[in-house]
């Protein structure tokens, strides 16, 4: 019998690949949508026979049906994840980060697929319940296209569970941090960054004062839930967090780099970004009672781990 694949759009991405890499490992097979706009070839184990790469767009409805075509269950993580490109280009971004969404729940009802995955943001929440754990029924704020986009396809895949039997598991994910997250922009995370900029010996720029926090989670840990949430009989609906309800300051992150790298690296100041939330923590309550979330991944050995120690 042929085993049906489990798609994954912007499986070439940093989150994507690493869920390829898991599911491969449990014995599924992995079928990934990807226009390698930031994704790229050499994240996935392309030698492998039970993967398959399809170059291309989930902008382009009739390619997403094509790709849709057999498959047992979807994640979609393709969208284009940098905040700042929305701003700067929101008719560009619109297409892969809401039509995208729409292209895929049409090729699900079409070849009668049910689960899906679908990574939403905190971004959903704006600056609401900002210094307190922000737990999903918090007001949204989309503030940017980004979080507009991100909130219209959860509301989407609402609409396509009520109306037509999806089972979409949505997740909110805050701050997603390890291997293969791209580095390259000054809006990518700030783990990335700094790891980076250390490990060069470069000097590191942290804007405001150092004290604003964040909930960074280790993709190892979260891909462990989008597992579950793939291979579960039944879904209860409803958006869940993806957080551990821990506050992290910039400052910590960087203690955490020095004592992996063994000395501390050289850190400017500069101005707080315009708009920069300082504390972003997610109340997990829901993620915990839904999934088995493994015990966290520590702060430094996620980081040693991303520097390759
Ligand atoms: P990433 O940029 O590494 O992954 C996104 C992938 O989607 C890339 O491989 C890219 O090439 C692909 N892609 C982009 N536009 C596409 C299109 N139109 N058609 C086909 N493929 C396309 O970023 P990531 O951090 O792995 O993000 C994965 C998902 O998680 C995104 O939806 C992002 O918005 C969401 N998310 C990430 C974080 C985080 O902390 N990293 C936080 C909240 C939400
Ligand atoms: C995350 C998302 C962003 C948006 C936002 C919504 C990422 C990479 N960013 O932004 O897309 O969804 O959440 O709430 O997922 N910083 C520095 N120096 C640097 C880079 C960053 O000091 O070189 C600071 C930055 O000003 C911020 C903190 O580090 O205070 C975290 O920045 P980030 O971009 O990693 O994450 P965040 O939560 O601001």
């Amino acid at each position: 019998m042929v085993d049906s694949p489990i798609l994954i759009t912007g499986g070439a991405g940093f989150i994507g690949s690493h869920l390829a890499d898991a599911l491969l490992a449990r014995g599924h097979a992995v079928r990934v949508l990807d226009n390698l706009s930031t994704g790229k070839r050499s994240n996935l184990a392309l030698t492998n026979p039970r993967l398959e790469l399809i170059e291309g767009d989930v902008a382009d409805a009739a390619l997403v049906a094509r790709a849709m075509s057999g498959c047992k269950a979807v994640a979609h993580l393709a969208a284009v994840a940098s905040v700042q490109a929305s701003v700067d280009d929101p008719v560009a971004t619109h297409q892969s980060n809401f039509i995208g969404t729409l292209n895929v729940c049409e090729a699900m009802r079409e070849h009668g697929v049910k689960r899906v995955i679908f990574a939403s943001s905190a971004a959903v929440y704006g600056q609401n319940g900002e210094g307190m754990a922000i737990d999903e029924d918090t007001p949204k704020a989309p503030l940017t296209p980004y979080a507009a986009d991100k909130l219209a396809s959860e509301h989407y895949l609402d609409f396509y569970r009520r109306q037509h039997g999806l089972e979409p598991a949505v997740f909110r994910f805050f701050n997603i941090f390890g291997p293969r997250q791209d580095p390259s922009s000054p809006y990518s995370g700030v783990i990335s960054i700094f790891t980076e900029r250390a490990q060069a010996g470069l000097p590191i720029t942290v804007f405001g004062d150092g004290e604003q926090t964040r909930d960074f989670v280790y993709v190892g840990d979260l891909v462990q839930v989008l597992v579950q949430a793939l291979e579960a009989d039944w879904l209860e609906a409803g958006p869940v967090n993806v957080g551990l309800n821990r506050a992290t300051s910039l400052k910590q992150l960087l203690t955490a780099i020095g004592e992996v790298l063994g000395e501390m690296p050289t850190v400017n100041y500069a101005e707080a970004r315009a708009g920069d939330i300082r504390h972003s923590r997610a109340n997990n309550a829901r993620l915990l009672l839904r999934y088995e979330f493994p015990v966290a991944t520590p702060l430094r050995e996620g980081v040693a781990r991303l520097m390759g120690r």
